[in-house]
């Protein structure tokens, strides 16, 4: 696969697995998961211009940026590791965060995230990361992105609760404003 294949190909895999599998008529359990023949099979009877076979699956997932996408240990299954919107439950276990955690996200939403604190939106947590590129990255798919630093071991010391994915990224239901640092963005 060239570069632009393995893009397009890693935002189908990303639809159909954290939003949309009935586009391709597959069922995710109730973690997510669905088996790699499956899908494989789902994938090649009804996308015209994607065709995957079993190494370039390997081969996507292994390479994927920001490693979006995991195999169970039997590799005969495979989920998106966060970011659903499909009702899942990805079974993450509580952790302890570090004390700051940063958020991207472009300056035009700032005000409201000022006022009303982090929302989850559409997506099941609020994602959050434990480094700047990171979170700069995910700011700036929507424009100038600000950085927002959030005192994590505020929070959860005050009893929120907060789950690390298998690829490093923070998750929690919701950042009220006071936990969100005023010095560290316009
Ligand atoms: C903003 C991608 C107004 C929030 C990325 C964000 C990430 C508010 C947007 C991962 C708000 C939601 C997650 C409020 C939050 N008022 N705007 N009260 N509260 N927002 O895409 O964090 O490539 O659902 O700041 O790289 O941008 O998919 O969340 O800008 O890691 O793997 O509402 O998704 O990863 O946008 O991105 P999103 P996100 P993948």
């Amino acid at each position: 696969m060239n570069p632009s294949q393995t893009k397009r190909t890693s935002k189908f895999l990303s639809l159909v697995l954290r939003h949309q599998p009935d586009t391709i008529g597959i069922e995710l359990d109730s973690a997510g998961w669905v088996a790699v023949d499956e899908l494989l099979a789902a994938i090649n009877r009804h996308s015209n211009n994607i065709h995957l076979d079993r190494k370039s699956l390997e081969d996507l997932v292994n390479s994927n940026d920001k490693q979006r996408f995991e195999f169970d240990k039997p590799r005969s299954s495979i989920r998106a590791r966060q970011g659903h919107s499909v009702d899942v439950e990805l079974g993450y276990q509580p952790a302890t965060p570090p004390e700051t955690l940063v958020h991207g996200t472009p300056r035009k939403f700032v005000a409201a995230i000022r006022q009303t604190g982090l929302k989850k939106m559409k997506r099941h947590h609020v994602h959050l990361h434990t480094d700047l590129k990171t979170a700069n990255a995910v700011g700036a798919r929507r424009g100038d992105s600000v950085i927002l630093t959030i005192r994590a071991g505020d929070m959860h010391r005050q009893g929120f609760e907060f789950f690390e994915t298998e690829n490093g990224v923070w998750l929690t239901d919701f950042v009220p404003a006071e936990f969100i640092d005023n010095d560290s963005a316009a």
